[in-house]
């Protein structure tokens, strides 16, 4: 149309005349297009500040998940370092539920914790811990496994505390788990407890080179007579798992040695004693610490260089009521002089003369810990105790 007029124009014609209706639409159109473009450019506007926010608001949430983390880790350190303090810290910050379950899942499944720090978490009396220790054993699988076996798990998933208690209560969570797995395999929780030291210490003896004296099956099959409540266990069920720690030791966690004896549980005791001279038979008080299998006594507690020092090996204890009260006496079974040292005088390290040596003191209960202290280091048995209470135990159901 306009190329027409134009060519009109050119061609001499007057041009056609704009009549005002036209241009007062053409007006309105104009505003209109003027307001169109700035709602456009409003929207325009819009648009930026909401692409503004929500990449804010990503940001944020990124922000957040990196802070997250960042605390996360810091409380795992924290585990580590300090158990109870880790999980206080994690719980005060909303990463972690304060319920057994998530609690136990936490310490079974998140990779990068302290396997000791976990035993030690583990091992504490407190209900919540006996909760989250119920929970975390329960979370092991061991339906069809032979003891060993299951044995092998449970101890690749933490490292057993040092303290006989803890040790103590672990092991009884761990009994209780296996037999609810494992119904109609032992008669009671109490022989599947005893049988697992019996094992952790076979592991002990059979793979640790310092112990020379190597049980055979045999050994191993009477060591564990009557422990079914009074019964035997089959012979095939001991005999497969003799072997199994024969072949293959337990894998332990952050095992430093390979001795389980010091892994586990090391047992120490010190305190004041009576002792008899060897040849002059006078009482001394002396400051006696049980340590490694040897028995030290000084003069007094701040001494550095003990007087004497007596190791265990080869020997006995037993209550000895003759001499005097609350005495205990450490003798060799065969009768021979026993093997020790000591300094005289002018400093000059001698050999022991006593035939044995009589140890008396304060009251009953003290010599009863001492027995039992020297006697759990002689057997190189960490957990004589645990296991001779539960032997007692059975052997009282049996006869009742
Ligand atoms: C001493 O008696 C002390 O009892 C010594 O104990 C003892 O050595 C001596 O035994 C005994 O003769 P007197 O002090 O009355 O002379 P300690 O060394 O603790 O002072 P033991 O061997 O027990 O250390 P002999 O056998 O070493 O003489």
């Amino acid at each position: 149309m306009a190329c027409r007029r134009k060519d009109s124009f050119l061609w001499g014609k007057a041009p056609p005349k704009i009549i005002p209706a036209e241009r007062r639409q053409t007006k309105t159109i104009k505003i209109h297009k003027s307001d169109l473009l700035d709602d456009i450019q409003k929207l325009r506007l819009e648009i930026e500040s909401v692409m503004t926010e929500i990449q804010s608001t990503e940001l944020d949430e990124q922000n957040k998940n990196v802070v997250r983390n960042k605390r996360f880790l810091c409380g795992k350190k924290k585990f580590n370092m300090d158990p109870k303090k880790g999980i206080h810290y994690l719980v005060e910050n909303d990463l972690l539920e304060w319920t057994a379950e998530t609690v136990a899942e936490f310490l079974y499944k998140e990779e990068g914790l302290n396997k000791t720090a976990i035993g030690n978490f583990l091992g504490e009396r407190e209900e919540m811990h006996l909760k989250i220790l119920k929970a975390f054993v329960g979370l092991h699988e061991f339906s069809d496994l032979n003891l060993v076996q299951a044995l092998r798990q449970f101890l690749w998933s933490f490292r057993l505390p040092g303290e006989a208690q803890k040790i103590d209560r672990m092991m009884e969570a761990f009994a209780t788990r296996y037999c609810d797995c494992n119904a109609g395999v032992f008669q009671s929780t109490d022989t599947c407890y005893i049988l697992s030291f019996a094992i952790i210490m076979l592991n002990t003896s059979l793979h640790n080179p310092n112990v020379k004296d190597k049980p055979s099956l045999q050994r191993f099959v009477s060591m564990n007579r009557g422990i079914n409540n009074g019964k035997d266990l089959p012979i095939e069920l001991l005999t497969k798992l003799y072997e199994s720690i024969r072949n293959e030791p337990f894998k332990i966690p952050e095992d430093d040695g390979n001795d389980l004896t010091h892994t586990f549980f090391n047992p120490d005791r010190e305190g004041w004693l009576l002792k008899m001279g060897g040849r002059v038979k006078t009482w001394k008080r002396r400051w006696f610490i049980l340590t490694d299998s040897c028995l030290y006594y000084f003069q007094y507690t701040t001494d550095k260089d003990p007087i004497g020092i007596i190791p265990l090996e080869n020997l006995c204890v037993r209550e000895d009521t003759a001499s005097k009260q609350y005495c205990l006496e450490l003798y060799n079974a065969k009768g021979q002089k026993i093997k020790a040292c000591k300094t005289e005088n002018k400093g000059k390290v001698v050999e022991g003369k006593h035939q044995s040596y009589k140890l008396s003191a304060a009251t009953a209960d003290e010599r009863d810990d001492w027995i039992d202290a020297i006697r759990a280091s002689i057997t190189k048995d960490p957990f004589y105790d645990l296991v001779a209470l539960r032997k007692r135990k059975i052997i009282n159901n049996a006869s009742s």
